[in-house]
């Protein structure tokens, strides 16, 4: 209140409150300008990047006026606010996303005409804010745009990495990890030097009793660390409500050096000590589905949640209201169980810092937070060693005893006749070392827990949480299907087609209301519609093959089926199933007549993905990608028929060009280990087909689109176990055509076959855990469909032209809508214009 501009004065203010540019010829000048001041470039000194830098400030501009009445609104309003909480948030480029939700594409496409640029080259100066594995964290960042596109009060909170995942380069057929710095450059952020939050780590609990016998805890020593806030504004699509991103970042408690060593002349260990404080939010964990249990992860989780806690219970308490008014104010989303310790630590702050009473806390505590899951793979389930907790968290592993300790007690008494149940859901594991479940404290402090597409919200109420279900009640238990956003994934990828789809349905009004898509499918029999549908997949293909030309010089060809895999490389996805049929299709090429080849739609497969850099079978399996695609695009024999592609480094903003280019996706993990998936929503939406199993979301796309419109194959969940029990204890027999496969892998076709043989040894000797066997028949039979499908163009368009009127449910604002209502009871605030 003090630092507000007296009345009197208010009126001059007002008047100078900068206004945004509207027309090309003050987009020049606001860009211009920034160039030759902000950036102290010139007219003889302005390159594309240079030109970038100043149309991002430009439309950050823009951005921030409305970023602030959002968030003056908001404070002012004081209505609930949802705060998701996710340690990955993979956002790719916001200047086009920028460009377009502000409605402003086309007065910067003819300014920068008009200043001598093309716009494409101008977007893709841009570094992706890369800090993300995968779909988890390319989620969050869709939900971010439809919680402003829809009005919501919400903020992001995360980490700023230094450094977000790795690019990948490709070296002789091998991955290689490069660091990713990518905040030379990174105008989208606003460095909040005021907002520091000190966060403590290891030291001692002691214990105080009052006169009245209440019993304090006290934790200190240690070390402190601050937490600096970074702000990134989120605007949202033709609205003004731009929303708040905020990631913290990790430096030393006294700011710069430590003055005391500095002077003593410890110049060296004062620094050591600000580098380890930098290190906690230095590095993104590159791993996808895998926890690792490294003492730095449990850190950078504790700094993240408590810096996050802090700022969400002051805004909290600057409001003056009664604790229990907390969950009425606050709804805390939890992305997955990385955030699990916002649960131990809110309790923490309102019993050991606001002297609330346990079961007062805990009433609170249990009501604010809900909890996604993400996976039922073992591997990735998190759990933390209690010596480790112990030694850097101690008082909060107290709370996580007390937590449950009384949880159990309340299971004993519902199911006195189970004493063995209670073992099973303790939050402690009696392993050596004991271990922390951080899934079973999320269920436990979370009134919902919700699974991301309905087969996998089904199979977590019969698999991880089967006791939990029956101790809460299946209520606590929900299913909220994955989506992504339209504006990026159709308008943004695939400008061409979202302008059609505009043209016949009267406006862009399908972007704010994906259902409105069904109406395309009266336009599925119109000529001309049609042709133009065609042609801007083509477009798209020559546009993607230009890409491939330049980074791996081959030449492929555009009429050719285009076979797409992307995604992060995973055993349980599957791309040595996909691989393996690539080779099947090779040999069987090779054996065919003149005649039989002239029958054959020509294919390009491509792959792209990055590799854990510590997960050997997934580099084993680039590896041979590589080693394929080199045998296979020389063999002039085979010439167009087949092209085997890797597509190096990956990432959000490559997919934009990838997913409008699909004829064929690939989603093909073992059935009941991919949650969602949510790349098959984008590929549909751009009308690709898709082949799939049974798994995540594909059953509810298949369900949307009709059965016909998507290429179902392999085993089903439910008899995942039988097999692979077959496997290990019954008569297991490789399927004939993949044991050619390997015949020809192990001739060395394809170089030195010993690269490979843990890959083959996996499927052949070692229980063929995600049924690449099993499946393998099945999945080439359904590529002969696929095959045939495509050869009869006519039907093929009609396909991809229902599948995209259908897609309509799979929009991140329904998503985000079933969240506000079912589970965060939230509302859309107005904007103040
Ligand atoms: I756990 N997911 C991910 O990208 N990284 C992870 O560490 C974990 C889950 C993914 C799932 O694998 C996808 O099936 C899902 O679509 C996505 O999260 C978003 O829910």
């Amino acid at each position: 209140v003090e630092a507000s501009i007296p009345e009197p004065q208010r009126a001059a203010w007002k008047k100078f409150t900068p206004k945004p540019f509207s027309t090309p010829e003050e987009f020049e000048r606001e860009t211009v300008r920034h160039i030759e001041t902000t950036l102290a470039r010139s007219l003889y000194n302005c390159d594309e990047f240079a030109t970038y830098a100043g149309t991002a400030l430009a439309f950050r501009d823009r951005l921030i006026l409305d970023w602030n009445r959002t968030q003056q609104n908001q404070t002012f309003t004081d209505q609930k606010r949802v705060y998701y909480l996710s340690l990955e948030f993979l956002m790719g480029r916001a200047l086009d996303n920028a460009m377009l939700n502000v409605g402003m594409k086309d007065v910067a496409t003819k300014g920068l005409t008009e200043l001598g640029f093309r716009i494409e080259d101008i977007v893709d100066q841009e570094h992706d804010a890369a800090l993300g594995n995968g779909g988890l964290g390319r989620l969050a960042a869709c939900f971010l745009d439809s919680l402003a596109s829809l009005n919501y009060p919400a903020w992001g909170y995360g980490l700023r990495y230094r450094y977000g995942i790795f690019k990948q380069e490709i070296i002789d057929g091998y991955q290689v990890e490069v660091p990713d710095y990518w905040l030379d450059f990174n105008p989208w952020e606003f460095a909040r030097h005021d907002i520091i939050v000190d966060i403590q780590f290891y030291g001692n609990v002691s214990k105080y009793q009052d006169d009245d016998g209440k019993t304090t805890s006290v934790w200190d020593g240690g070390e402190i660390v601050q937490a600096v806030a970074y702000d990134v504004p989120i605007p949202g699509y033709q609205t003004a409500t731009t929303n708040n991103l905020r990631l913290w970042a990790s430096k030393a408690a006294s700011g710069e050096f430590d003055f005391q060593k500095f002077n003593s002349g410890e110049y060296e260990s004062s620094v050591a000590d600000q580098q380890r404080a930098e290190t906690i939010s230095a590095v993104l964990y590159p791993n996808d589905n895998l926890d690792r249990g490294k003492e730095l992860r449990l850190k950078q989780q504790y700094f993240w949640c408590a810096a996050s806690l802090f700022d969400i219970v002051r805004r909290f308490k600057k409001t003056k209201r009664a604790w229990k008014d907390f969950p009425n104010q606050v709804a805390i989303q939890l992305n997955d169980t990385h955030p699990t310790l916002a649960i131990p630590e809110l309790q923490r702050i309102l019993i050991d810092q606001e002297g609330l009473d346990w079961d007062e806390a805990w009433g609170i505590v249990s009501k604010t937070f809900g909890y996604t899951n993400h996976t039922v793979l073992p591997e990735a389930l998190e759990k933390w060693s209690v010596p480790l907790f112990q030694h850097l968290l101690p008082r909060h592993l107290q709370i996580i005893y007390d937590i449950n300790l009384n949880f159990l007690q309340y299971v004993e008494r519902r199911f006195p006749k189970e004493r063995e149940m209670l073992g099973r859901v303790s939050i402690i594991e009696e392993s050596s070392p004991k271990m922390v479940r951080m899934a079973y404290l999320a269920v436990i402090g979370s009134h919902k827990v919700n699974g991301v597409a309905e087969l996998h919200s089904d199979l977590i109420k019969t698999t991880i949480f089967k006791d939990f279900v029956r101790i809460y009640g299946p209520d606590k238990f929900t299913n909220v299907t994955n989506g992504i956003t339209p504006r990026r994934w159709l308008h943004q990828a695939n400008p061409r087609l979202s302008e059609l789809i505009a043209s016949k349905l009267g406006g862009y009004d399908f972007l704010k209301d994906l259902t409105l898509l069904h109406k395309i499918e009266a336009y599925v029999d119109d000529k001309d519609f049609r042709k133009e549908f065609r042609e801007i997949k083509y477009a798209n293909k020559v546009r993607l093959a230009k890409h491939i030309k330049q980074t791996t010089g081959v030449t492929v060809n555009p009429a050719a089926l285009f076979d797409v895999q992307v995604k992060r490389i995973h055993e349980y996805k599957r791309q040595q199933l996909n691989i393996f049929g690539v080779i099947h299709r090779y040999l069987a090429i090779k054996a065919m007549s003149a005649e039989e080849r002239k029958k054959l739609a020509p294919r390009v497969s491509i792959f792209g993905g990055k590799a854990a850099p510590g997960y050997w079978m997934a580099k084993t399996v680039i590896h041979l990608i590589n080693q394929v695609g080199k045998v296979i695009n020389a063999d002039k024999d085979v010439g167009d028929l087949l092209k085997v592609i890797f597509l190096e480094d990956y990432n959000v903003s490559k997919a934009e060009i990838i997913a409008p280019a699909s004829d064929i996706s690939e989603h093909i993990s073992t059935a009941g280990t991919e949650a969602s998936g949510t790349s098959n929503m984008k590929f549909c939406l751009n009308g690709g087909l898709i082949i799939g199993t049974c798994d995540g979301a594909n059953i509810e796309i298949t369900r949307e689109i009709g059965e016909n419109n998507i290429f179902l194959f392999g085993n089903l969940a439910e008899d995942v176990d039988d097999l692979r029990h077959s496997h290990l204890y019954g008569t297991y027999s490789l399927d004939p055509s993949l044991a050619a496969v390997f015949e020809a892998i192990q001739s060395n076709l394809f170089g030195d076959a010993t690269a490979f043989s843990a890959l083959v040894n996996g499927i052949v000797a070692h229980g063929d855990y995600y049924l690449v066997s099993d499946d393998f028949a099945s999945y080439c039979k359904t590529q002969e469909l696929i095959d045939e499908a495509y050869r009869n163009q006519e039907e093929w368009v009609t396909k991809a032209i229902t599948t995209v009127a259908r897609m309509g449910f799979f929009s991140s604002d329904r998503c985000i809508d079933e969240y506000a209502e079912v589970i965060w009871n939230i509302e859309p605030l107005a904007p103040k214009v």
